[in-house]
């Protein structure tokens, strides 16, 4: 069955196929990296908490493109993700509310 499906996978066409672009960031004690980014529309990002933080973060969009919902995730210290896809060209300003003069980022999507 896998061995079919993967097959299948193989001959379809390039345009059908396409994946859905990924770009993964680190959550880090004080940081978010890298910190400048540049995607294209319709990337979805993950914030991947480190599994060494001590202290405890979040990530909050600030700014987007006007029209963008503004998304929060939860507060973690360690073992967490959290995901969006950026469907809209534009500016991103993310930041963690606790540290936000440490750990901001801005995200182009282009
Ligand atoms: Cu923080």
């Amino acid at each position: 069955m896998a061995i079919g499906a993967a097959a299948a996978l193989a001959v379809a066409p390039v345009a059908t196929a396409r994946k859905v672009p990924r770009k993964t960031v680190k959550v880090g004690d004080y940081f978010l990296s890298p910190g400048k980014i540049t995607v294209k529309r319709g990337t979805r990002i993950t914030w991947k908490w480190l599994n060494t933080n001590g202290d405890t973060h979040d990530v909050k969009l600030k700014k987007g493109p006007k029209h963008v919902k503004k998304f929060h995730s939860e507060y973690a210290s360690t073992d967490y993700k959290f995901s969006k896809t950026l469907t809209k060209k534009g500016k991103y300003t993310v930041i963690c509310t606790l540290h936000p003069t440490q750990m901001h980022q801005v995200i182009t999507v282009k």
